[in-house]
């Protein structure tokens, strides 16, 4: 993005608070400003741990070179909560075999995708590539 378009991008009150962010180290607020709530570096979410509400959409997306998923781990998420990985695999045994079979999944650089929460509770996931890595991530959803 060059500066003109990232300006454009900021408001004036998001440029003060994404100021505040940088100056204390996290580039994650950098990375959503090109339209996400969770970024991506070369293995890590950025930010790992994001809290919206039921009902909520998050996005995610690549803002790095390589290649993730977003990869729910199927006994993380709440008992009665719908399964959710990059692909649109229905379990994360599926999501694995896509992945090591043909990459299935895959997020490829500046792509994105995205999952709607509708069950409250603490859903952890991976990024399957990168697990040994720790690029793990916790989404949160309050009622
Ligand atoms: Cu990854």
């Amino acid at each position: 993005m060059n500066r003109r378009t990232f300006l454009a991008a900021v408001s004036g009150s998001t440029l003060a608070g994404l100021a505040g962010c940088l100056a204390v180290g996290s580039t994650s607020r950098l990375n959503c400003a090109e339209g996400c709530d969770v970024g991506m570096g070369a293995s890590a979410f950025l930010p790992d741990e994001y809290t919206v509400s039921v009902g909520d959409t998050v996005t995610w997306k690549n803002t790095s070179s390589k290649a993730h998923t977003v990869t729910a781990y199927g006994n993380a998420i709440p008992e009665d909560a719908a399964y959710f990985a990059s692909g649109g695999f229905d379990s994360e045994e599926a999501a694995r075999d896509a992945w090591f079979g043909k990459r299935g999944g895959a997020i490829p650089s500046g792509g994105s995708y995205s999952h709607t929460f509708e069950v409250p509770g603490t859903y952890n996931y991976v990024c399957v590539p990168h697990e040994r890595g720790g690029m793990v991530g916790r989404i949160v959803v309050e009622k």
